[in-house]
């Protein structure tokens, strides 16, 4: 819902806590939510200019503690800390709780947060990691809107003051609020939020000075809301710089906790409200949001609530991933448990513009990432443009790097996310739909609004338009419809609604996902509709996809069975970034008659997907097109990519002579149409797949498959990204490829097949496990040789997948 009418949105939150109390239906994802992945802790709605939430915090032994505040995810990080941050458990939905590990300010955070269908309650603790030493932290909230925000005081006195007085000490309702403010916003109403010392919370300031904690304030007009941290933190170099002016350098400075507060200003209608307290050693208070609609929280609820959804939790994991049916130890269940949660809390709501350059639509590839192609005769002029404002609810790779949406990693993640949450899966899949354009053109990369972009290098920003990416998504859409099918035979464990005490049922209007069953498996109408639904535009996409992808075949001499033969667009000398395998080896000199195997495939399984799906929903003229795609693009795997004197598939190309040849480089590329299931159990070329993944001198190790063979001259070399280090979703397609066919149907390598599938499973799991104790992390890749982590973490998007390599769904 990019554009909902406020009639629109208020009829949805009137009808939606008497859909939760009527129970068992999933349906789109939660209005509240953790959409903020890019920042350690934020909420949002998922509404284009919804209300925000975010914290920030410092340390405060001294004056530079607040020069490394941790705010955007990742930031202030130091070289010294381990385990940094990560979702413990995470629905999705409705509740969760992060932890985070600052060791260079010697705390252990905690965030808590449960949702509600207008609301939510948030618990932000923190303790000393090490007692012996000093744990000091300023902690800021901050609060944005369209509309001005009204802080509401108890009285003039504590305005005064600068701030309000504690609750009493021991103190276990919520009654005594100690700060409070109000808004109104469009869809959403009247709202409000309330700050309370967290029950039994003997919170203590952390400035000696202070007889009563109080809490500094500072509000300010903006448009820039989403930034809060950064503009709390011109406010607070301002007030240092007011005091060295007034004390002099030559002055003793009072302790850095007294000195590092908030102006204690509001402008006139300020819209961003940031309230700070210092604390010393172990604190906890509680934050809630209510609008119309919802039932006010309070700590004793909030404590309850957290804690029956947390035990709802723990019964689904098992529910949709067994684990410990099939004996995995408390540690693996914990490790399993963290990736699936972190996946989930990486999700986010990103609205706004991008920037796309349009000017190369028709004639050009460009040369991102490293130099122009060859072939390129003039230099376009580049025109890169802002784009009307779009919203999009996406699971992100990586909360440090990019967090951000990235169209051929979210296959990956639906997969994960849909065994967990089959509705949750098939709205963010909606989502992304819903940005493909009438050409059928979505952007690889999604950088949605100036939050987003912030993240971002100007360099990597533009997006071009006849660029394309491994079309992933429709792998989320197979899984459903597999599921679907499941679900007819009451296989699903979606399908099973038993469970313990809920926060649902406790709370009455808590949106808690226990005995939320799937609404689109459950029913077959609605499963149908929505198939019909996303189907045209899909459709145009996957029509994109052939147009302007399509290879010149009639570059190459040998006879091709059929017309399917494909190159991406946007290729440097050195890079296909718009492949996903950036620096994959490919020709070493472009040309337009350059055929790519992977983009081959890809098609085929896109061709294939498309065929599912057209009869599920009837449309029996396009299945039968599809159909005859996908033989087409079968048999142009030998046609045009087999080589027989290397004995595999290859890219191929034209040199200058107009020559065809092949470009045989061993690695992920080589084992394509195996990893995309195009080959036939009993196919010939099987054994050969399987000798070149199975020889330690080429891609086995211990720790998974190498992209790239140890004795491929371009192993370890230039960037040295996707040229031997081990990616978790390509090792998760040779799983699913086994699991689902080779392993699974007769034919002369089923043995074989069986054998590697237990072994490469075992080598994944046991090296992400060790890797992930050693270090804290799961990684972006593998190092080849050693096993080790490497590049970007914690890298909880696809490598997330090994849980469900653990619980072996394909
Ligand atoms: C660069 C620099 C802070 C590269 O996981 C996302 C993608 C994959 O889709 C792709 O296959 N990653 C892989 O080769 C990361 C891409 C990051 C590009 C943006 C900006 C930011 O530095």
């Amino acid at each position: 819902m990019p554009h909902p009418t406020p009639l629109a949105a208020l009829l949805l939150l009137l009808l939606l806590p008497l859909a939760l109390l009527g129970g068992v239906r999933a349906g789109p994802a939660a209005l509240w939510g953790t959409y903020r992945p890019n920042l350690y802790f934020g909420l949002r709605a998922r509404l284009p200019h919804s209300p925000l939430f975010s914290v920030a915090w410092h340390g405060l032994t001294d004056f530079g503690g607040h020069q490394r505040p941790r705010f955007d995810a990742g930031s202030g990080l130091g070289t010294d800390e381990e385990r940094v941050f990560a979702w413990r458990w995470h629905d999705g939905r409705a509740a969760g709780e992060q932890v985070m590990r600052d060791v260079v300010n010697n705390a252990a955070l905690r965030f808590q947060w449960l949702g509600q269908p207008a609301g939510w309650g948030v618990r932000i603790s923190a303790e000393p990691i090490d007692t012996s030493k000093p744990s000091l932290l300023a902690l800021y909230l901050h609060f944005a809107a369209p509309q001005a925000i009204e802080t509401v005081f108890d009285s003039d006195d504590a305005y005064d003051a600068g701030g309000l007085p504690a609750a009493p000490a021991g103190s276990d309702t919520a009654a005594e609020a100690l700060l409070r403010a109000t808004s109104e916003h469009a869809e959403i109403g009247e709202w409000s939020v309330r700050v309370a010392e967290s029950p039994q919370a003997k919170n203590v300031p952390a400035d000696p000075e202070e007889e009563e904690p109080v809490w500094g304030f500072w509000g300010t007009k903006t448009d820039q809301g989403w930034n809060a941290h950064e503009l709390v933190g011109r406010a607070l170099t301002d007030s240092v710089r007011a005091w060295l002016a007034e004390n002099g350098k030559g002055g003793t400075p009072p302790p850095p906790a007294s000195l590092l507060v908030l102006p204690n200003e509001i402008a006139a209608g300020a819209n961003l409200l940031a309230f700070s307290r210092g604390f010393k050693g172990a604190f906890s208070v509680d934050i809630f949001f209510s609008s119309n609609g919802s039932q006010p929280l309070d700590g004793a609820a909030l404590t309850a609530g957290l804690a029956a959804s947390r035990e709802a939790y723990d019964e689904r994991l098992e529910r949709t991933l067994g684990l410990r049916a099939k004996g995995f130890s408390d540690k693996l269940v914990a490790f399993a448990s963290e990736l699936t949660s972190s996946l989930l809390g990486g999700i986010g709501y990103f609205y706004g513009s991008s920037i796309v350059d349009r000017s190369f639509r028709h004639a050009y590839d460009t040369g991102s990432g490293g130099g122009k192609m060859d072939f390129d005769e003039e230099d376009p002029q580049p025109d890169p443009r802002l784009t009307e404002e779009r919203g999009l609810l996406t699971a992100t790779p990586c909360r440090d790097t990019f967090p951000r949406g990235f169209y051929w990693d979210e296959g990956f993640h639906l997969a994960q996310i849909g065994t967990w949450d089959n509705d949750l899966s098939l709205d963010i899949l909606d989502s992304w739909i819903d940005l493909i354009d009438d050409d059928g053109w979505v952007a690889r990369e999604q950088i949605l609004g100036e939050e987003a972009r912030k993240r971002v290098p100007q360099e990597f920003q533009t997006q071009y338009p006849l660029y394309a990416n491994p079309p992933t998504l429709i792998m989320g859409l197979t899984m459903y419809i597999d599921r679907l099918n499941a679900a007819q035979d009451g296989t699903a464990p979606e399908m099973d609604i038993g469970g313990a005490a809920s926060g649902q049922q406790v709370f009455g209007a808590l949106a808690g996902i226990e005995g939320h069953a799937s609404e689109l498996l459950r029913d077959a109408d609605a499963a149908r509709d929505f198939l019909k639904r996303i189907y045209s535009r899909l459709r145009t996409h996957y029509l994109w996809f052939r147009r302007t992808q399509a290879g010149e075949i009639d570059q190459w001499d040998r006879a091709a069975r059929s017309n399917e033969a494909y190159r991406w667009r946007g290729r440097s000398k050195t890079h296909v970034l718009t492949s996903g395998m950036d620096d994959y080896p490919r020709a070493p000199v472009p040309h337009s008659g350059e055929l790519h195997l992977d983009l081959l495939s890809w098609i085929g399984s896109f061709a294939d997907a498309m065929r599912r799906i057209a009869e599920a929903t009837g449309e029996e003229a396009h299945a039968a097109e599809y159909a005859e795609h996908y033989k087409g693009v079968v048999q142009n795997l030998e046609d045009l990519h087999w080589s027989d004197d290397e004995q595999m598939y290859c890219d191929a190309s034209v040199d200058e002579f107009d020559q065809t040849f092949h470009v045989c480089h061993k690695g992920y590329m080589s084992l394509f149409p195996f990893l995309l299931g195009l080959l036939e159990p009993d196919s010939e070329r099987l054994a050969a797949i399987f000798d070149l993944v199975q020889d330690p001198q080429h891609l086995w190790s211990d720790f998974g498959v190498r992209s790239l063979s140890m004795q491929d001259p371009n192993f370890g070399q230039g960037e040295d990204y996707w040229r031997g280090a081990i990616w978790m979703p390509m090792n998760y397609l040779a799983l699913q490829a086994l699991h689902k066919k080779y392993a699974r149907e007769h034919g002369p390598q089923q043995e074989r097949a069986q054998q590697l599938y237990s072994q490469l499973r075992d080598n994944l799991i046991n090296n992400t496990f060790k890797e992930y104790e050693r270090t804290g992390y799961v990684w972006e890749q593998y190092n080849a040789r050693t096993g080790h982590g490497q590049r970007n973490k914690p890298f909880t998007g696809w490598t997330s997948l090994v849980a469900l390599i653990m619980a072996e769904k394909y």
